[in-house]
């Protein structure tokens, strides 16, 4: 039987939640950049292995859907915390983590650190040490990320469910 596992986006707006999930679980080989707000959520599904899918759940950014997010928090084994990576966005990232600590306390939580294309950026390594969560460079309309991604899904899961991949 299929196991679903729920995985819980979160972030500011323009952040890229809609984008990474677009390249997790489109096959469309251009992603779109015409920027659409994200109405109170988004959902794709990402197979891992025969028996588990993980449903990747985006909580709509703006701060008038804020009040959804402990609901959404709520269940997730893993939250992924999705920020610009220019030094302003990954501070308003940090208050948001930090805003959220007592939901988010005891869940696992990863952080991707988008638009590395961007200039003025800074390196995972940087968005890692202000967010205090283990964190991942991405490029969320580069359809080469697509394993990458992949990859940073999967493996922060290894630990909280079984996956034969
Ligand atoms: N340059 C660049 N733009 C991106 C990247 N990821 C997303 N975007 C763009 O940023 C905007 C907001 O993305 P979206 O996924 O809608 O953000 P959300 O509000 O977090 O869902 C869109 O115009 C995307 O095309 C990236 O890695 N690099
Ligand atoms: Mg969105």
């Amino acid at each position: 039987m299929t196991e679903y596992v729920k995985v819980a986006l979160m972030g500011s707006g323009y952040a890229g939640k809609s984008t990474l999930i677009k390249l997790l679980t489109d096959k469309a080989p251009k992603l779109e950049c015409n920027y659409q707000p994200t109405p109170g959520m988004n959902c794709g599904t990402l197979t891992i292995d025969a028996n588990t899918k993980v449903s990747l759940i985006e909580m709509g950014g703006q701060a008038h859907f804020e009040f959804l997010w402990p609901d959404f928090m709520r269940g997730s084994t893993m939250v992924v915390v999705v920020t610009e990576s220019n030094p302003k966005a990954v501070l308003k990232t940090r208050q948001l983590l930090e805003k959220y600590k007592d939901q988010l306390a005891g869940t696992k939580v990863i952080a991707v650190a988008n638009k590395q294309d961007l200039p003025g950026s800074m390196r995972p390594e940087s968005v890692q040490d202000l967010l205090g969560v283990p964190t991942y460079g991405m490029v969320a309309v580069d359809p080469r990320e697509r394993l990458n991604g992949y990859k940073l899904i999967v493996n922060g899961l290894r630990e909280m469910v079984q996956v034969a991949a």
